[in-house]
């Protein structure tokens, strides 16, 4: 018998992914938690449902996540991470050689747990001595967080415990923890299916960045397979040109699959739909 992981949405999309079997599958204070090995696709992290990563794309969208804002900060040392319990964001992070500090602020520690015992091309880094691991809600520790230069927010669809991640309040919580230079970047969603997140993402980003960039980023494995994020900035341009993000790309001997600098560049570029539905 056939067994196969399915993921719809309201609209009538729908993935389907072949399995070898279920690793895991908890339930965690939070969430329901599930873990496979795929058939050709690599090991499948599911949370409530929903596809989290796969291993076979999860790179192109951590390296985009955290790449494009780090790349404009001239040396960030301190990084916060937000969600993320995976740890797909923290090792591209760690791969900034002046990053000092990298603090995952993950909500439900049996993410952590899971992703550890069976993912380790993904959560391989969390055991790096730089990392500082904090089971709390991080709207809560945004409110009091200070000194970061890069935040990244790699939080999970904009319902249940993740839904306040996408506020006005968050953002500008968010701000307050920057350092002046500061860089930040979170997910946002389908372009195809929540443009009103997108929308609502920059919207409430603009009045506490002077620089704000939503990106379009393949994920075959998410809905639509097309998805975006939105990097803002306190200090450079997000847009920095190619020689500088060259230079830095070399310089912190960066090696990586998707982001390039000509690729940041060009996921800056956005489709018409979507400028104007900004
Ligand atoms: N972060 C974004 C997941 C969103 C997927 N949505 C969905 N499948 N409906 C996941 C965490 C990866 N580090």
């Amino acid at each position: 018998m056939e067994l196969w992981f399915e993921e719809s949405t309201p609209e009538g999309w729908g993935l389907k992914v072949r399995l070898e079997r279920t690793l895991e599958s908890v339930q965690s204070q939070f969430q329901r938690i599930d873990l496979y090995q795929t058939s050709g696709m690599g090991k499948l992290l599911v949370i409530d449902g929903k596809v989290q990563l796969c291993e076979l794309d999860e790179f192109t969208y951590h390296e985009m996540l955290a790449h494009v804002p780090l790349l404009c900060h001239p040396a960030p040392r301190r990084v916060m991470v937000v969600g993320g319990g995976d740890g797909g964001t923290v090792r591209e992070v760690l791969a900034h050689p002046s990053v000092e500090r990298a603090v995952l602020v993950e909500i439900d520690p049996e993410v952590v747990r899971v992703c550890r015992e069976h993912l380790p091309t993904v959560s391989g880094r969390l055991s790096d001595p730089r990392v500082e691991i904090v089971a709390a809600d991080a709207a809560e520790y945004m409110r009091t967080a200070r000194d970061f230069d890069a935040i990244v927010v790699d939080s999970s669809d904009p319902v249940g415990p993740s839904e306040v991640l996408f506020s006005g309040e968050f953002y500008s919580d968010l701000r307050q923890a920057l350092t002046p230079q500061g860089v930040m970047a979170m997910q946002s969603g389908s372009p195809f299916f929540y443009l009103d997140q997108i929308v609502g993402a920059v919207r409430g980003l603009k009045e506490q960045f002077r620089h704000v960039r939503p990106l379009i980023v393949p994920v075959p494995t998410y809905p639509s397979g097309t998805w975006s994020l939105v990097a803002a900035s306190l200090g450079e341009d997000l847009g920095l040109g190619v020689e500088e993000l060259v230079r830095r790309y070399r310089e912190r001997g960066l090696r990586t699959r998707w982001y390039s600098p000509q690729m940041h560049l060009a996921s800056l570029a956005l489709p018409p739909f979507l400028e104007q539905a900004l």
